[in-house]
Parts: structure tokens; sequence; C-alpha cells
């Protein structure tokens, strides 16, 4: 079972650098992996178990966080509909998004930064995914999907780890807070 102790954190060489393709069929050590990442993420939203382990709550989750460099990424996230998104991502890759952009307020986190980073994290509001899935029975499929508002964010913010980006990389170094004047925050 994964815990805090496994997630690396800001410093470490691993989350600055790009994480190499997955080789396909999965393996079974790749498949055990994605299946320990969606249970982090299930455990970490679950106030009795996150509090026994002392685990941050989490709705993503990519490899390279626990230093494997690897295009692999969990996602347990509840959309603006209070639907939930499962996701077992292998080689997900943006392959259009939308001029129109967005961010959350109040920002974002990240379970690899221990520390309150200020300032707001313009994304495009839409994103077009392309990506191998797998699922609760160990089958991979493959499959391309639009996302939108908070998906569309939680998804850039995994997709950035595979490539060595933290979201405070995003953020303007002089003006934190500053944003395009049409850019709309995202609603709850
Ligand atoms: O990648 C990570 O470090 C996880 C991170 C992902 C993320 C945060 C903010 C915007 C987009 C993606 C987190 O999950 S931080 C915790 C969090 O946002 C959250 C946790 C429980 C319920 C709701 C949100
Ligand atoms: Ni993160």
């Amino acid at each position: 079972m994964l815990t805090m102790k496994d997630i690396i954190k800001e410093g470490h060489p691993t989350l600055k650098k790009p994480a190499k393709e997955v080789e396909l069929p999965l393996s079974n050590q790749d498949k055990e992996l994605l299946f320990s990442m969606i249970e982090f993420l299930i455990n970490s939203q679950n106030e009795e178990v996150a509090e026994k382990y002392n685990l941050r709550p989490g709705v993503g989750l990519a490899a390279p966080q626990i230093d494997v460099a690897k295009r692999l990424v969990a996602i347990n996230a509840f959309d603006e509909s209070n639907n939930l998104h499962k996701y077992m991502l292998i080689n997900p890759k943006i392959i259009s998004h939308s001029a129109e952009q967005t961010y959350l307020i109040p920002g974002e986190g990240c379970l690899s930064v221990d520390r309150e980073v200020k300032g707001f994290v313009v994304r495009p509001r839409r994103i077009t995914v392309k990506a191998h899935l797998l699922n609760d029975d160990g089958a991979v499929v493959s499959n391309t999907f639009r996302l939108s508002n908070y998906m569309a964010i939680v998804f850039q913010h995994e997709i950035d780890h595979l490539n060595g980006i933290l979201f405070f990389d995003r953020i303007n170094k002089t003006n934190p807070f500053s944003v395009p004047e049409d850019v709309k925050p995202i609603e709850f």
C-alpha cells in the first residue's frame, strides 16, 4: 500500500524530467503500479483511512511522483456535477485544446509540494486526450475523450507531471494572481 513516504517532494530530480513512454502490452508490474496508485487516491479520500495512515487527500497521482519515470497516471475525482471520474491512464496525450482558458480559485495544490503556493494556474478550459486505459479487470483499452472545466484542469496537472512540470512553474512570477481579462474561473 502506498503512503506519503512513497511520494517524492519538490527538489527531487525525477519531478523535473520527462517520463518515458510505457510499452504495451502492459507488464504485470505496471498494472500493479497503477492499481496501487488508484488505491492510494481512494484511501486518501476516505477520512478514516486517511487519518489512520496520515494521507493527504489527492484526486490525481502521476508515476513520477512515486519516483517512477513512466507515463502512468491515476485519477479519482468528482466533477462539478458530482460525477466520479476514475481513470488509470497509460501514455495519455493531449491531442487538442480550446483557446478558451480557465483557472481554479483558490489555485492548485500538489502532493509533491508541502507548502501553500499562492497564485492562479491558467490552463485551456477543454482538452481532448488520447490514452490507453487500464480497467478494474486488468484489461487495457484505447480511447479518446473530451474533458472540460475541473476535470480538464486535473488531467493537465497530472500530464504536466509526466513532462517534468509542476503547477507553480505556470504561475506568473511577478503577479501570481494576474489573469487575462477574458479568462473566467471554474464555477462549482
Ligand atoms: O498531482 C497531485 O499532486 C495531486 C493534486 C492534483 C491536482 C490539484 C489541483 C488541481 C488539479 C490537480 C491533488 O489532488 S491536490 C488535492 C486536491 O486537489 C483535492 C483533494 C481532495 C478533494 C478535492 C481536491
Ligand atoms: Ni501534483
